[in-house]
């Protein structure tokens, strides 16, 4: 499915039921209302594809902070270390057409963005970056995202109090212009602990959104089969909401 496939199904998804309405419904002031709901549908999925502020390189943080897993430590992440991360592979998957298995040199080779923003952690702390890596909706272009996905589910390598991290979004982060997987932090690469070798950037949510140690992405229909059914790890864990918009 394309990305402007994508964003017409979730456009239509929220407007499909007002057009119906005005263009069968015999009275005018429930036409004006249908009208109405359409206008504020249409504000809400603008305001949702808006850009989160970019800042100067002058504004980077001294030392980006790193939170929640800072080292996996697992044997698996051990020898993948050792190797610097040759054969660490992003799995893309689900409901796709085309399921994909890319290297770090596959995902290098892909058009970048590079973008430097705010991470906000609901701990209460801030900080600036600058990120780069291929779009998210590159991926799902290319692994052809079926027309029943409605969430996209990231996998991660870190296992927190034992547990593995894991997050989702819908398709209109998925979909949005700097949603990245990032492989680099400050013009290097990833550092262990905000997530080598790759990671999530969803700058549009807050930071418990951006996996770290990023494995895998997965296309679903629904939420509830994935963790304990609430969307992420923390929203299984705390009742962190899964919306985390900012
Ligand atoms: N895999 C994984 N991803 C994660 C976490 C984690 O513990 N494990 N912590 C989250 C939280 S709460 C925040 S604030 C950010 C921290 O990113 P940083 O370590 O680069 O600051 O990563 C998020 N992603
Ligand atoms: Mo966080």
């Amino acid at each position: 499915m394309k990305r402007r496939n994508a964003l017409m199904a979730l456009g239509a998804g929220l407007i499909a039921g007002c057009s119906k309405l005005a263009e069968t419904g015999p009275i005018a002031g429930l036409m004006e209302r249908a009208e109405d709901w359409h206008r504020t549908a249409q504000r809400a999925l603008g305001a949702r594809q808006a850009l989160a502020p970019e800042y100067d390189r002058s504004d980077i943080s001294p030392s980006f902070r790193g939170n929640g897993t800072r080292d996996p430590a697992t044997d698996f992440y051990r020898a993948a270390q050792a190797e610097n991360f040759a054969n660490w592979t992003l799995s893309v998957g689900g409901l796709v057409g085309r399921p994909l298995s890319l290297s770090l040199a596959d995902i290098r080779a892909l058009p970048q963005r590079t973008q430097i923003t705010r991470h906000d952690c609901v701990e209460g702390w801030s900080a600036i970056g600058e990120w780069q890596g291929p779009q998210l909706s590159t991926l799902l272009d290319m692994a052809e995202l079926d027309e029943r996905a409605r969430y996209i589910v990231f996998r991660c390598a870190d296992r927190l109090n034992g547990a593995e991290y894991y997050e989702s979004v819908d398709l209109i982060d998925a979909y949005h212009p700097q949603t990245i997987i990032a492989h680099r932090l400050n013009g290097e690469p990833l550092p262990m602990k905000n997530g080598a070798p790759l990671r999530m950037r969803i700058e549009r949510q807050l930071g418990y959104k951006h996996a770290k140690y990023l494995t895998a992405i997965e296309a679903v229909e629904s939420l509830e089969s994935v963790g304990k059914g609430k969307g992420g790890y923390w929203e299984d864990r705390a009742g962190y909401q899964w919306y985390a918009g900012i």
